[in-house]
């Protein structure tokens, strides 16, 4: 087992290092944002410390195969071109003609050919342990950004047919950058939070509220839907309490029309509501039917940025039909990549409007630019 320490200015620089040098078999262990040592290092700016680490018999072994296997196909190519060949020659001194002789040569020119090809191709492997024969520079920096393979795609075309002579990742931002739409909304009237189970829309309902009540000084009401839960009321209750806001649990569709009318007076009504499967198409209609009460376009869709990217076009499809407006990507402490961001966006074809960066109520809430999600979606940023 090799373990080895890699001091980088993004994840992304250390995530291309650490394959170089350990192969795309290395695992990360740790990473910490540290500052350079000595006096001066005290006023540096922090630099991201990753520990990586590799079997490396198994590296080893991936390696001598992969080498093997070309050299073999490379002799018996060469051994069957031989043969075919001398028995061209044969035919070519038995004739003495000149037009045979010309073919013998035109052979060996692309045997030549193809010998230096798959010479190539034994240095690249050589090279670049990891195989990526044939893949771009740009192409494994997005893939190592864990950009799902349609975005990769899109982002690449877009970038083939610009027609000016910058750098690739020049191009590379500003195609990332148009992709991300940000619109934080306006936060009046009825807000709905909805997604699947878990991902935080409680406590983004109590960070919103808590930035909107205390720092921006409005009056907000708080309303719950979720009753499904155990203990998921006392979640925003208590919240609401600390907060000394009004806040109405709501059981039927009724009720939310008159506890709407009640907070007529709040500045914003900020709604929570149960967090459901959306494989359950029954579950998603009974909640459309409460939201189709609250009359709104200022609803926001929750997403965890660790969701799988397989699971991203099921949960943004899923809820389409309660038509939200906005997409919330929560978590994004708990992820060292941030190509789901991209993939969350490019499916759901929402503007984002918040992310949430850990547990601390009111805090860990803020509205990116989309200049620091593309930092963040290339691996030039972290959020610790
Ligand atoms: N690390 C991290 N944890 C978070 C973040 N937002 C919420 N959580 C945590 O995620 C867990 C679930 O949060 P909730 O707000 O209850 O999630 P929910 O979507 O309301 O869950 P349900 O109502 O059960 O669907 C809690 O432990 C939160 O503290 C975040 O941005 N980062
Ligand atoms: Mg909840």
């Amino acid at each position: 087992m090799i373990v080895k320490k890699y001091k980088a200015n993004s994840m992304n620089e250390a995530i291309t290092r650490i394959k170089y040098e350990l192969g795309s078999e290395a695992v990360i262990i740790s990473q910490r944002k540290i500052r350079k040592k000595g006096i001066l290092g005290f006023f540096s700016k922090k630099i991201l410390e990753v520990t990586a680490a590799v079997d490396n018999r198994k590296k080893e072994d991936n390696m001598n195969y992969g080498i093997k296997t070309i050299k073999r196909i490379l002799n018996n190519g060469i051994r069957n071109e031989e043969s075919e060949n001398s028995s061209l020659k044969q035919n070519s001194s038995m004739t003495g003609g000149v037009y045979e002789d010309s073919i013998v040569e035109k052979n060996n020119d692309a045997l030549v050919k193809e010998v230096h090809q798959m010479k190539g191709m034994l240095d690249k492997m050589m090279n670049n342990p990891y195989g990526n024969i044939g893949k771009s520079e740009l192409q494994v920096k997005l893939e190592n950004s864990d950009l799902n393979e349609n975005v990769i795609k899109k982002i690449l075309s877009s970038i083939n047919i610009m027609e000016d002579d910058r750098k690739d990742e020049e191009k590379l931002k500003e195609v990332v950058q148009n992709m991300i739409k940000v619109d934080s909304g306006k936060l009046s009237r009825a807000v709905v939070l909805i997604g699947p189970t878990g991902v935080g829309k409680t406590t983004t309902i109590a960070k919103l509220a808590g930035r909107m009540a205390l720092i921006e000084k409005k009056k907000i009401g708080l309303i719950t839907i979720d009753t499904y839960r155990i203990g998921a009321v006392e979640q925003l209750r208590t919240y609401a309490d600390i907060m000394n806001i009004p806040f109405k649990v709501v059981l039927t569709m009724k009720d939310m029309e008159k506890a709407i009318e009640d907070m007529g007076d709040c500045d914003a009504i900020l709604i929570d509501t149960t967090g459901r499967n959306s494989k359950n198409k029954m579950q998603i209609s009974e909640l459309r039917a409460f939201i189709d009460k609250v009359k709104t376009d200022n609803i926001h869709l929750v997403i965890s940025c660790t969701t799988k990217n397989r699971d991203i076009d099921a949960i943004v499809s899923g809820y389409r039909q309660l038509k939200y407006n906005y997409v919330i990507i929560t978590k994004l402490d708990e992820t060292c990549t941030y190509g789901s961001i991209l993939n969350i966006l490019q499916s759901a074809k929402k503007p984002i409007s918040f992310v949430t960066t850990g547990q601390n109520v009111p805090e860990d809430i803020k509205s990116m630019s989309s200049e620091e999600l593309t930092k963040l979606v290339l691996g030039e940023d972290i959020i610790c």
